[in-house]
């Protein structure tokens, strides 16, 4: 597999200023190398180039750093675009507000493809709110809403070529969610598994379910990884760390299952913040999780066991 690692330095749509090492974080502990030693072709296409200055309000006065935001959303569908016209491109973050459009850029992708397309969001949040309804103003917390076409981004945000349809999203890790997120988002088709689901039933069953749905589809599947979809024990490096997140063997389960499902499209690492890390551990296990999605296991074993 051709792999093209894009990095994405936004960090003002978080509160927490550090998101911007990420990229470097992430390359310095060895992203490239972990993915030739599976065999793939890597290409690093670098960063994202910032976009220029300037300033944009909003009614709602909480909301922080619109123009920059929106600047870098508007710079990244493209890239995420381009750079999917071939192999698999793996967004390093930077913070979760650039997922706003390197998922809207594959869905652009999938479209030209006739594909249909799904999106596999790992994380503590839902990042459901809309510029009116965040009470934070960090626009980390918005991209869902915003690539599921959700209303209240228009003339802020660049305009949905193609939304992603809710019915097409599945969202697990959750176990923080504002009251304005949680009506928006029950509203909507999205299949949401909090940590209450997963410790119910397993990840196993949940995901199994989702991946056959979009094979079945013959889906296009992107994947939004945010680290604080973690248990902080073990992914201290993010500055909106949750307890009772995934764990060690849970994390790398879910990217084993996702490496057989074979229907990765994708992939965002977004939130790192390295100046939170713990001597790089948490971009260590970054690296180690991408290296489970892209085919590193403990035995053989036959592929689609699932
Ligand atoms: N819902 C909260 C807010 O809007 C927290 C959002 C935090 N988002 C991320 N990405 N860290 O998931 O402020
Ligand atoms: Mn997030
Ligand atoms: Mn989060």
């Amino acid at each position: 597999m051709l792999c093209k690692i894009v990095g994405i330095p936004l960090q003002v749509g978080a509160s927490q200023l550090g998101c911007e090492m990420g990229p470097s974080a992430i390359r310095v502990a060895g992203l490239s190398d972990a993915l030739r030693e599976l065999g793939h072709e890597v290409v690093d296409l670098g960063n994202i180039a910032p976009p220029e200055p300037g300033e944009q309000r909003h009614p709602n006065a909480a909301v922080r750093a619109l123009h920059e935001v929106s600047g870098w959303i508007r710079a990244t569908t493209d890239a995420a675009f381009a750079a999917s016209d071939s192999g698999m491109p793996i967004f390093l973050g930077g913070d979760h507000a650039i997922a706003a459009r390197t998922v809207s850029g594959m869905a652009k992708r999938a479209a030209a493809k006739g594909r249909p397309f799904f999106v596999l969001w790992l994380d503590a949040h839902t990042d459901f709110h809309t510029l009116e309804t965040t009470v934070s103003g960090n626009l980390h917390g918005t991209p869902v809403a915003y690539f599921t076409g959700q209303s209240g981004f228009e003339g802020y945000y660049p305009d949905l070529e193609v939304p992603v349809d809710p019915a097409n999203l599945c969202v697990m890790g959750i176990r923080s969610v504002d009251p304005a997120e949680r009506a928006a988002i029950s509203r909507t088709a999205a299949t949401v598994h909090d940590m209450r689901a997963i410790d119910e039933y397993g990840f196993v069953s949940l995901l199994r379910s989702f991946l056959e749905r979009v094979e079945r589809e013959n889906g296009l599947l992107h994947v939004s990884f945010d680290v604080d979809f973690l248990d902080p024990s073990i992914g201290p490096g993010v500055g909106t760390t949750v307890p009772g997140g995934a764990t060690f063997r849970e994390a790398h389960l879910v990217m084993e299952m996702l490496h057989e499902s074979g229907l990765v499209a994708s992939l965002d690492l977004v939130e790192l913040n390295p100046f939170l890390d713990e001597r790089g551990r948490t971009a260590q296990l970054l690296v180690d999780l991408t290296a489970s999605l892209m085919g590193r296991t403990v035995l053989d074993r036959p592929t689609r066991s699932y």
